[in-house]
């Protein structure tokens, strides 16, 4: 049986990969941080069937501890402070973790089992200010945020490893991947579930930032497929994830909010735009311009290309289904708010 360690695995990523791995027959250890309170995110329905280990990507000696009580053949390190805004707040705390972190892996991998094959979360955030249309492996970085300038350190310092101890280490540079375990402060599940809310009568409006940025959007179980396939290969190499798709934020208000049941139309511009529900003349959607970021990453479309040609990787979950499902999910999780709500009065 190979074993497995996951960094992150309470997070998105982490649970859908811990299920393809835990399908595939593969022994799954996880590093979790302790909490005052116990909480396994998002793998709470797989905690009798994982191998927990109290690690932090900060501390190399649990990392090192991690690998020899797992005797990992395959480790993943999908552990970051993930959010872009919060690098601003926290940009050491960011660059602890999303770049020094990789290194303390990488070294704890080095010291205990060399022939364990690594995984990195690179990120489409280090193209940034975008110095190319679409972008691929050859697209020279640009980073717009203390988050992607951590990320892109963690992706040379992988790079380096590679070469300078022949490590097998990959990474992945993927562009945004959402899903049902989204955490709530990302844009997209901010909306889904603001949409759900807004159409069971919960909440009157969501307050959003920039409307016009683009993003690749898939969904998170497609993109750890092609995680593990690419530890699967004769040779190490990065890859781009992406669908080749781009859409506003606007965009997905509106795809989102249809799915719930209401068409939204547009009035006013810039800080003043406003999302009217056609329906009853309310407005759904207003901007708040604390959402705005001091830098802004306006651009993002991805060539999957390589991936499909040498990983055979396919994505299987359109736009239209990621942003139904997600908002399924919300309505089903606020419904049942307001049932447990009506039992407790
Ligand atoms: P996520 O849901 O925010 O999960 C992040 C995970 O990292 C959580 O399990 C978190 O644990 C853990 N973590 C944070 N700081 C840690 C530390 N100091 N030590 C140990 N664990 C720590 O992120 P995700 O969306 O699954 O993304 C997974 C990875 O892919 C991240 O590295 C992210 O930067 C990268 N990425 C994501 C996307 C995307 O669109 N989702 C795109 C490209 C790259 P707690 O539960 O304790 O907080
Ligand atoms: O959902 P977001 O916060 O994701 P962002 O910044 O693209 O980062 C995500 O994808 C990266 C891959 O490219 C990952 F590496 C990273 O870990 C994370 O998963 O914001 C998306 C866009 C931004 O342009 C933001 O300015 O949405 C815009 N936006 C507009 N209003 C908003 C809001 N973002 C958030 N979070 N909240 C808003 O109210």
């Amino acid at each position: 049986m190979k074993h497995a360690l996951i960094t992150g695995v309470t997070g998105q990523d982490g649970s859908y990969l811990a299920e393809l791995l835990l399908e595939q027959g593969y022994g799954v250890y996880g590093i979790m941080r302790r909490k005052s309170v116990v909480d396994y995110g998002n793998v709470e329905h797989l905690k009798d069937r994982i191998h927990f280990i109290y690690a932090d990507m900060t501390d190399i000696v649990s990392l090192i501890a991690a690998m020899q009580e797992s005797q990992a053949d395959e480790v993943y390190n999908l552990a970051a402070q993930s959010f872009v805004a919060t690098s601003w707040e926290q940009p050491l705390a960011t660059a602890q973790i999303d770049a020094l972190g990789v290194t303390n892996m990488l070294e704890a991998i080095r010291i205990v089992k060399p022939s364990c094959r690594f995984y990195q979360a690179s990120t489409s955030e280090m193209f940034g200010l975008v110095q190319a249309i679409p972008q691929d492996e050859q697209t020279p970085f640009y980073p717009r945020s203390p988050y992607g300038v951590a990320k892109l350190y963690g992706h040379w310092i992988t790079k380096n490893y590679r070469e300078s101890y022949n490590l097998f280490a990959c990474s992945g540079i993927l562009f945004n991947h959402e899903s049902e375990r989204r955490g709530l402060e990302f844009v997209t599940r901010k909306i889904t579930n603001a949409a759900a809310r807004i159409a069971l009568g919960e909440q009157e409006y969501v307050e959003l930032g920039n409307l016009e940025a683009k993003r690749d959007w898939g969904h998170s179980k497609d993109y750890v497929k092609a995680m593990w396939l690419m530890l699967q290969q004769d040779t190490p190499d990065d890859y781009v994830v992406a669908t080749g798709e781009t859409r506003t934020v606007r965009e997905f208000a509106e795809c989102a909010f249809r799915a719930v049941g209401i068409a939204i139309e547009w009035q006013g511009e810039g800080v003043d735009t406003v999302g009217i529900n056609k329906a009853n003349g309310k407005a759904v959607v207003k901007i708040n311009p604390k959402f705005y970021r001091p830098a802004e990453v306006e651009l993002l479309l991805g060539n999957p290309a390589k991936a499909e040609a040498k990983l055979g990787w396919v994505r299987e979950i359109s736009f239209d289904d990621l942003v139904t499902r997600m908002a399924n999910h919300d309505l089903e999780l606020v419904r049942k708010e307001i049932a447990a709500r009506a039992i407790n009065v």
